[in-house]
């Protein structure tokens, strides 16, 4: 009787307290090379997790990002990587096959929104059709009940806004090719949950950046240009619309968001956001600040330059390139479910953030400069 209690003493209540369950969990996520991937990845193997990644065939090194678990002695044996492509639905399912995950990450997506005008059938394949692949794939491996799904829906889905701040409840309006295919991913995942009752989670992600931020999106073009800057370049940064405001965050934090949507006894989906928002030119100044320098505009339209109060130095022009055939010119998240249900919160303000991304490509630029 004694040992009886003990047993479900332990099983029920000592082990899901202290996260030693996590020891048995294995993880699959697609998109392991990305930003995010990064991070969650380390998210859970600090948890204890067992990793799979899945890497893309590239003709280049395209996990930079993700080496150094390879390395680390804390987590040998506990992350691996396996190719895959969400657009080969094959792969896919035998790779859910082999590895029996209780929680899968589907953070793959051409995520370019600029890009996305030039692929769009590219996009749609990976970023919608890609989704569709994986939940297929847990419904004909008859996995519905053994694992949880996240997907990586995305606050673009807003578009052309319909409401301020953006909630759970707001109607969508895409803008881009991008986000009419992270439509589709979103309601698919939500159809599949009603359905089939598929553990499946959407977060609806605000944008969210760091120091491993992709160098082609805005935030992480001005710090590297900062960057640059601060050690000596007189190069001009050239940059499209500095009008369009967004909900920035940190990407770490964002991650322990995905995580505890699949840790709830619900499936459902969650705004995450900090519930600020702050224009392209604005994120300019705060960046030039970090190193010191003071930042004003002059003109209008394509003639807008930034310069440097003290040199009068020209810092930032227009290049209409950049410019999207359809802007999203908006966003500011409210979070308020996912604070009322998960208990999360950003916890990393957008000036400690411009900070952590300024100093990181100092530190990347110095390293660069030395090795040539
Ligand atoms: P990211 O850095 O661009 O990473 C995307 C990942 O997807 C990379 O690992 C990429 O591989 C992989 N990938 C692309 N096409 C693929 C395909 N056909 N098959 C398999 N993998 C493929 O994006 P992120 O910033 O980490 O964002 C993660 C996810 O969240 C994306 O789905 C994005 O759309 C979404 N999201 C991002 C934000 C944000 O602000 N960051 C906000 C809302 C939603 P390679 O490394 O080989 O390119
Ligand atoms: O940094 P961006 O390219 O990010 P965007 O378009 O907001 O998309 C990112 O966030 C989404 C979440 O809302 C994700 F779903 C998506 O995958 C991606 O991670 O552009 C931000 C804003 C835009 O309005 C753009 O027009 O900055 C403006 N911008 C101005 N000059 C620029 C530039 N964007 C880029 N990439 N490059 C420029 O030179």
């Amino acid at each position: 009787m004694f040992i009886q209690l003990f047993f479900y003493l332990f099983v029920f209540i000592l082990i899901p307290i202290s996260g030693f369950a996590n020891d048995y969990k294995t993880a699959l996520i697609f998109g392991a090379t990305g930003q995010d991937g990064a991070y969650l990845i380390e998210f859970l193997l600090e948890k204890g997790y067992t990793v799979h990644g899945v890497k893309r065939k590239s003709s280049s090194f395209n996990t930079g990002r993700i080496d150094r678990f390879y390395e680390h002695p804390a987590y040998k044996n506990r992350f691996f990587i396996h190719y895959g492509d969400l657009t080969d639905s094959l792969a896919v399912l035998h790779l859910i096959q082999k590895i029996q995950p209780q929680e899968i990450y589907n953070l793959a997506a051409q995520s370019h929104v600029k890009v996305s005008f030039d692929l769009p059938g590219y996009t749609a394949q990976t970023d919608a059709l890609g989704t569709l692949n994986i939940l297929e794939a847990i419904r004909s491996l008859n996995q519905q009940n053994c694992v949880k799904f996240y997907q990586a829906s995305t606050s673009e889905m807003y578009g052309l806004v319909q409401q301020i701040p953006q909630t759970e409840d707001t109607p969508f309006y895409p803008r881009s090719p991008y986000a009419v295919s992270k439509l589709f991913s979103h309601w698919i995942t939500k159809n599949y949950r009603e359905a089939y009752g598929i553990f499946c989670c959407s977060g609806i992600l605000f944008n969210h950046e760091s120091p491993l931020r992709g160098e082609t999106f805005v935030t992480r073009k001005i710090t590297r240009f900062v960057a640059k800057k601060f050690l000596g370049s007189d190069d001009v940064l050239y940059l499209g619309n500095l009008h369009a405001k967004r909900d920035w965050g940190y990407a770490k934090d964002y991650v322990e968001a995905m995580w505890l949507m699949l840790q709830h006894d619900q499936a459902d989906d969650y705004v995450i956001a900090t519930g600020q928002t702050t224009s392209v030119k604005d994120f300019v100044d705060l960046a030039f600040q970090e190193i010191g320098v003071q930042v004003y505009w002059e003109g209008q339209g394509l003639d807008e330059v930034a310069k440097d109060s003290s040199t009068h130095q020209v810092l930032v022009r227009i290049d209409p390139r950049y410019f999207r055939p359809t802007e999203v010119e908006f966003l500011l998240g409210d979070a308020s479910k996912a604070n009322k249900v998960l208990g999360w919160k950003p916890k990393t303000t957008l000036k400690q953030l411009v900070q952590i991304m300024v100093q990181n490509d100092i530190e990347l630029e110095r390293k660069v400069s030395k090795s040539s």
